[in-house]
């Protein structure tokens, strides 16, 4: 039954329900409430979204029923594999942008002009841990990084740590068994800390220098804005002339690196395991746009030749002060992702996606990786065609005689699929270009074909040793605590001692400190290792997060606690000078209605305390009445936000009139230099901010340890 109007639109009922229809009739057009129509896949209108197809009221479900079994179908089918490492992850996307011509090392189109803008997808992801499990994981964090170049994608996937567990990629396999849950039992996820993860890496002592770093503070950033970035591997630059160089690629946030402590780690995976991707999502979508500075360390043979260590293994770095980091570009993210399946997991990095100007190395674990990437998507995104899903499709004309196979969307239109052939421009296809096309560096190669670990790659203990003298003491301290952690949950005291053996090859603080934290007196003896540890490398001062800390509270997070009655003026005040600085606020209270301030007006709370404890901050305030302040010490929550911003070595900003919650909290007698009182307005919330710089006060640490 349809009504026509005299603009041509219709009126259309179906039994009860009336539709809008407007002139020229198309169904898809049609909409109720301005809203388009639902329909199946193939586009029929489907009438009723609530109810199956039955015989009667409460008959059987019929087989007819096409828009059911369609929507079923679709719905069992919408899982494909996760990662098999990095299943957890998170992208955003943005742009890189050349400061300078390389055109002195390199070929590479998006390195050719200062100001050219590259567009980029990243994605930041855990190793470990499955797609479901926390941000907040001790673990290597994946920074990788696609680059739509105009002569076609480029691939860096870098993870936030210069160095890997192991030298060569047939150990791979290995080393992500033991690191990931158990065959048997399904658990431990997303850690490390459980037997075969440390009775492999007790037998295998190539992985001693990666494990300083991840049992470092650099496995549990703050968030993702936070971290460096790393290439790994040293790979080449080619220039226009075929000349080579070598290069190591780095990250630098302009934000500053900053992590969280292992006690807020374990705090922040049950009150937010999100934390991290909720950051990136929350800086993007505020315009507070997170930049990183890409640095390269360029050297040639002859550096290569001198250098204490093989620069094609990857267990070892090159220290910026031995080859200082040329800053090249930024690289910043502005954009969130419109559908997450879409783009973050359907995206497909392969680190053999290079492009003319930039060639591999003969590293053996990149070589592996190269295999491995390719090898993977298909598995993962089910066709070879996964090149033409829009966030892998490169963004410059492409053009090849591949065709068919799962899900072909680029298809051929012309009759040549094959080359050479003598078929006329337009019909015949493209042509290779050995003037613009890729080649690789060329390189003499003669040697047995053996299975063989080079004798220059025997050194495992060095760098490791050097990492952890460049630590501040307050790192140097976290570092044992993690190891002490982390086997303290292995059940078996053997594979302690073998592990405890090889960090005497590393240093003997480190070695006593984790064996007086797992209560071992007598010191094992030192594992049997290839070569002597060198023991006069300097420090590398470029390895400390702390000494390389931010500047300013920009980009950081400070959560105020409100209770009735507290100060308007001093809210103001703090919002103000943390604003300024670039902070952002969240206001708490004991419920999200929030609290009524001393001028009358109420402040809405952006959490309720229970669900926002001082963990998922950078520096907090508490303000209230008297009054108010007795009322939070009687919250749990409330006492808890206190006493732990104040054992996580955090800046604390105090009204007057909070000494009751203080009290309950335990801090009111050990007030220190990270304690603001707020009894001077404006002036004393710019002193609160001003302290936040150091985010830490770690002074604090090291007098509770007692060091
Ligand atoms: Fe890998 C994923 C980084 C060694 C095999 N890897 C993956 C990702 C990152 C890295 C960031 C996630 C990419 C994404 O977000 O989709 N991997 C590294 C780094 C390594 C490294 C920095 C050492 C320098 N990886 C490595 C080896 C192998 C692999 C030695 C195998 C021989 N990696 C893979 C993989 C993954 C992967 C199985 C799983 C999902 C994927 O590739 O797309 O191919």
């Amino acid at each position: 039954m349809a009504e026509e109007h005299l603009d041509g639109s219709r009126t259309v009922r179906y039994g009860e329900e009336e539709f809008e229809r407007p002139a020229g009739g198309e169904t898809h057009q049609t909409a109720r409430d301005g809203r388009p129509p639902l329909t199946t896949q193939q586009g029929v209108v489907v009438a009723d979204n609530q109810n199956t197809l039955g015989a009667g009221a409460r008959g059987p479900a019929l087989l007819e029923d096409f828009p059911f079994r369609e929507k079923l179908f679709h719905f069992d089918h919408e899982r494909i594999p996760e990662r098999v490492v990095h299943a957890r992850g998170f992208g955003a996307h943005g742009y890189f942008e050349t400061y300078e011509s390389l055109s002195d090392v390199t070929r590479a189109d998006l390195f050719q002009e200062a100001g050219r803008r590259t567009p980029a997808f990243v994605r930041f992801s855990t190793v470990a841990g499955n797609k479901g499990s926390t941000d907040l994981a001790r673990d290597v964090r994946g920074f990788a990084v696609k680059f739509y170049t105009r002569e076609g994608n480029w691939d860096l996937v870098g993870n936030n740590i210069p160095v890997f567990f192991i030298q060569d990629a047939i150990k791979f396999p290995d080393i992500i068994h033991a690191a990931k849950e158990a065959p048997d039992r399904g658990f431990p996820q997303a850690q490390t800390a459980h037997d075969n993860f440390w009775d492999l890496v007790s037998l295998l002592p190539e992985s001693t220098h990666m494990l300083l770093w991840i049992m470092s503070d650099r496995a549990i950033p703050r968030s993702f804005r936070f971290m460096e970035g790393f290439g790994v591997h040293t790979f080449r630059l080619i220039d226009a002339q075929g000349r080579s160089t070598f290069v190591k690629f780095h990250w630098k946030p302009k934000q500053g690196l900053q992590s969280v402590l292992w006690n807020e780690a374990l705090k922040i995976s049950g009150a937010d395991p999100d934390f991290h991707r909720r950051d990136l999502w929350d800086a993007i979508t505020s315009g507070d746009f997170p930049e990183w500075e890409l640095g390269l360390q360029l050297f040639d043979d002859e550096f290569a030749d001198r250098f204490a260590f093989d620069v094609l293994d990857p267990t070892k770095l090159i220290p910026e002060e031995e080859v200082p980091i040329r800053t090249v570009g930024r690289l910043v993210l502005d954009r969130v992702v419109d559908n997450f399946f879409a783009e973050t997991e359907q995206v497909a990095f392969c680190t053999q996606n290079v492009v003319p100007g930039i060639d591999f190395t003969d590293d053996p674990l990149l070589q592996g990786r190269n295999f491995s990437y390719l090898d993977t998507q298909l598995k993962r995104l089910g066709s070879p065609n996964f090149t033409s899903l829009p966030i892998n499709a490169p963004k410059c004309p492409v053009a090849h005689f591949q065709q068919d196979g799962h899900m072909a969307m680029a298809n051929p239109t012309s009759r040549a699929n094959y080359e050479p052939n003598s078929w006329g421009p337009g019909v015949g296809g493209p042509r290779e270009d050995p003037v613009r096309g890729f080649h690789s560096a060329p390189a003499a190669q003669v040697g047995e074909k053996r299975r063989l670990r080079p004798d220059s790659f025997a050194d495992h203990y060095s760098q490791a040793r050097q990492f952890f003298i460049s630590q501040t003491p307050v790192e140097q301290r976290h570092i044992i605590d993690a190891f002490v952690f982390e086997l303290s949950k292995c059940e078996r005291d053997d594979i302690r001692l073998r592990m405890l053996g090889g960090l005497r090859h590393v240093h003997d603080d480190l070695a006593r400190g984790v064996a007086d934290g797992l209560g071992v007196e007598q010191l094992p003896e030192p594992v049997e290792a290839a070569r002597r540890p060198i023991t006069d490398l300097p420090p590398s001062p470029a390895l400390s997060l702390v000494a390389n800390g931010p500047a300013s509270v920009a980009g950081r997070k400070v959560g105020i606690l409100l209770a009735d009655g507290f100060d308007s003026s001093s809210l103001q005040a703090l919002r103000a000078a943390a604003e300024e600085e670039g902070a952002t606020v969240e206001i708490i209270a004991a419920h999200v209605a929030g609290a009524t301030g001393s001028d009358g007006s109420r402040v809405a709370a952006g959490q309720k305390i229970d669900g926002a404890p001082s963990v998922l901050y950078d520096a907090v305030a508490v303000l209230a009445s008297a009054d108010g302040a007795a009322r939070l010490a009687r919250l749990p929550a409330a006492r808890d936000f206190v006493s732990d911003a104040y054992a996580h070595c955090k800046f604390i900003a105090y009204a007057p009139e909070t000494g009751p919650l203080l009290e309950v909290a335990g801090v009111a007698g050990l007030l220190d230099d990270g304690f603001v009182r707020l009894d001077d307005g404006r002036a004393s919330a710019d002193a609160f901010i001003e302290r936040c710089r150091q985010v830490r006060l770690w002074d604090r640490q090291l007098a509770a340890a007692g060091s």
